[in-house]
């Protein structure tokens, strides 16, 4: 395990019961993630942090549905309810997730032009977020996958990881879905296409 970093995924609380973008469920991992990091030489979280304009949110274009799908210049993107604002009480982790231990904080979607799903990538698939590096000096050849939503940030930033060559597995109890139009058939299929892991918790505690 001293090449195994873990990875937690937009724990925040915008995507937890109350929020703004709520995945059912989505606290319920909070507990699990805390006993996780502990079987962990290095933890690395993201944190979705948008700013208010940001072209993902149904809010900033005309007559737009949120869960709608709009063309990007970059591809095909679903619009959002506005969530996880830079500063906002929202963008923030949950509070009862564990911080202290956490090496890196990655924010993403920070550029109003794009948004970021991926921990490695944004949705242009190609501008980099600067994680592979850090990992990849860190001496880590394997990731373990937690967080919100397993559909979303989870399937991307763990298909994206596996591309690059890590040994990638998801802990399933350990993140929800949000499942909108089948995504999380979608992603399970793209896990097993890709090579990632499903795996338990019980795996690691
Ligand atoms: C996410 C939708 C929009 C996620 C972030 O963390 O899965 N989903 N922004
Ligand atoms: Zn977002």
């Amino acid at each position: 395990m001293i090449d195994t970093a873990l990875l937690i995924i937009d724990v925040q609380n915008d995507f937890c019961p109350g929020g703004a973008l709520a995945v059912e469920d989505g606290s319920a991992i909070v507990p699990l993630i805390n006993r996780l990091q502990s079987k962990f030489p290095l933890k690395v979280m993201t944190q979705d942090w948008h700013p208010a304009e940001h072209t993902s949110f149904a809010d900033n274009h005309a007559d737009a549905q949120p869960f709608s799908m709009i063309d990007m210049p970059y591809g095909p993107q679903v619009l959002w309810p506005t969530h996880c604002v830079q500063g906002s009480r929202g963008a923030d982790f949950h509070d009862e997730l564990e911080t202290d231990n956490v090496a890196l904080i990655v924010r993403k979607g920070f550029r109003k032009e794009i948004d970021s799903y991926s921990a490695f990538f944004e949705n242009d698939r190609t501008t980099p977020t600067g994680l592979t590096g850090y990992l990849r000096e860190q001496g880590m050849t394997s990731l373990v996958m937690t967080g919100l939503a397993t559909d979303f940030c989870v399937r991307f930033s763990a298909v994206d990881a596996a591309k690059l060559g890590f040994d990638v597995s998801v802990v399933s109890d350990a993140c929800r879905a949000i499942d909108m139009d089948g995504s999380l058939g979608d992603a399970m299929r793209d896990f097993e296409e890709n090579g990632v892991k499903i795996t338990t918790s019980d795996a690691f505690l």
